[in-house]
């Protein structure tokens, strides 16, 4: 009996109507056992008070959690090239453990990029190659994606494609292996957007990128450089993301072995997500900002494994509205768009800019997420504390933002459900994820027109093919799905139509849910570009 076979025996247990009955109460949320026909196992009362807009379950925390809006916004470093030639910058990144004071009067291990968390942002030049090498100084295999990047599929971060610990022995994956370091290669022959560069090993990354391994990569153009955007200071990359403490300060993550190196996946109560009670910003929990009375651009990037946010100010700008969004995951829009509240789905970016210019200085602005209650219903607090010169604007056009004709036909669809004979996994098309197997076969340059349904939220996420979309539900595309992406979210019995192209590279790439904790147990599929 396979690992998958056991988890879903007594994971699956909960989605059977008559045995849900019995079961003991949880904080799930029950919005994906609708397509099992019956909603008698649905929870009315939710004893932890957590929200019912992220398919997971609730992990408290042991520790001692501070007051909000009481540590600084830690802003992660740019990382600096060790050398530039005329077409490639070259950098280097040694994955490893650290310490980082994240909790007052606790520590906690991170295994961090330079042993951060998150990571050094890199910064680089759209049309010029970069190379970083990462080298592997912990205890387990780790692979590093490009979170929508245009990367040659040798270096895109297959989830079987490892970089053994420096002095390990092979385990035998089935992958490309590589002892100790590896060169990875970014052609980044694509527009300016905010990328994020994370692990995406084998079974692991729900684990591995909860303990820090994330960091930005971001790409300028001339494009973006002609916008009068905010710039400097005033252009912040946030990275939100959820995560419990253990008494000793840890990193709480109910893995089933907690070494990371022998049984995958998380104890059956969590195979729906992993949610945590407190939220941090770039590595600190509900962090604040001093803000001059001006406009700031900020990069939105929830890097959590399961949690989707609803973001929105508290109190809303007296003038004008809380968000204008310039950009998508993978670049800029064609045109502003006004947004009162932002949902943010796991992997999903939206650039935006917040004018604080209309708040009287004194002002604390709190970024509230409106899913969430208690400690989860809010983020960071920016405080107005100045006023300054603004010469920033948002120009009424951003981008020529290229419109893909899709082929007239559906030519691919794909399910996103849990399924098996007890629902004890969660699949693509009724399938788990297996390397040998080619799920889709593409050419190079092509567009298709993809139907993509659920029956749980899940964060749909395609290696490669940036898409746009089409219609969600038989009309238009929602508020948040507008321009080229890497992610779509997916609530409950969603119907989303998108069209992808696949350019670049001939190769193997994969396609997955990007709540990790579905990732770890096989929601991911094949894509062969021939
Ligand atoms: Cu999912």
């Amino acid at each position: 009996m396979t690992r998958r076979n056991l988890l879903g025996l007594a994971g699956g247990m909960a989605a059977i109507p008559l045995v849900a009955a019995c079961q003991p109460r949880t904080d799930d949320t029950s919005s994906d056992q609708r397509d099992h026909g019956s909603h008698s196992d649905r929870h009315g009362d939710d004893r932890h008070g957590d929200d019912k807009n992220s398919t997971g379950r609730l992990l408290r925390s042991d520790a001692r959690l501070p007051e909000p809006f009481t540590s600084p916004l830690p802003v992660p470093p740019v990382l600096r090239p060790v050398r530039t030639d005329a077409t490639t910058d070259y950098y280097e990144i040694t994955q490893r453990p650290g310490r980082a004071g994240i909790l007052p009067g606790y520590s906690t291990e991170v295994w961090g990029y330079d042993g951060r968390f998150p990571g050094p942002t890199i910064e680089s030049r759209s049309g010029r190659q970069v190379v970083v090498r990462h080298r592997n100084e912990l205890p387990v295999p780790t692979v590093t994606h490009l979170h929508g990047g245009v990367t040659p599929s040798r270096y895109d971060g297959y989830p079987t494609d490892v970089v053994l610990p420096v002095g390990g022995r092979s385990a035998g994956s089935a992958g490309a292996i590589a002892h100790g370091s590896f060169d990875y290669a970014y052609p980044l022959g694509q527009p300016a957007a905010t990328l994020w560069y994370h692990d995406h090993r084998m079974d692991f990354t729900g684990p591995q990128v909860y303990r820090g391994l994330a960091g930005f990569h971001l790409v300028h153009d001339a494009v973006e450089e002609a916008l009068p955007l905010p710039r400097r200071e005033r252009d912040v990359p946030l990275m939100i993301c959820d995560r419990a403490f253990a008494a000793d300060g840890s990193f709480h993550y109910p893995s089933i072995d907690s070494s990371l190196t022998g049984e995958p996946g998380v104890t059956s109560d969590f195979m729906k997500g992993v949610l945590g009670d407190v939220i941090l910003v770039n590595g600190a929990p509900w962090p604040v900002l001093e803000v001059a009375a001006v406009r700031y651009r900020f990069r939105l990037l929830n890097a959590s494994n399961a949690r989707r946010y609803q973001l929105a100010l508290d109190p809303p700008p007296p003038s004008g509205t809380a968000f204008v969004q310039v950009g998508s995951d993978v670049g800029l829009l064609g045109r502003p768009i006004d947004h009162e509240a932002i949902d943010i789905a796991p992997a999903e970016r939206f650039d935006v800019v917040v004018d604080f210019g209309s708040y009287p200085v004194g002002t604390q602005v709190t970024l509230v997420n409106r899913y969430g209650t208690g400690s989860t219903g809010h983020v960071m607090r920016f405080h107005v504390v100045r006023k300054a010169r603004d010469d920033s604007t948002v120009p009424p056009r951003l981008a020529d933002l290229e419109q893909p004709s899709p082929p007239s036909t559906i030519t691919r669809r794909m399910k996103f459900s849990r399924s098996g004979s007890h629902y004890e996994t969660w699949t693509i098309n009724g399938q788990a994820f297996d390397p040998n197997r080619i799920d889709a076969q593409v050419s190079l340059g092509a567009t298709e027109r993809w139907l993509i349904t659920t029956n749980a939220d899940h964060p749909v996420h395609i290696h490669l093919g940036h898409f746009q979309v089409l219609s969600r539900n038989g009309g238009k595309p929602g508020p948040y799905d507008a321009g080229w992406k890497d992610t779509v979210d997916m609530r409950p019995e969603d119907e989303v139509e998108i069209v992808v192209r696949f350019n670049g590279y001939r190769g193997r790439y994969v396609f997955h849910c990007h709540n990790l904790e579905h990732e770890d147990m096989a929601m991911m599929a094949n894509i062969e570009v021939t």
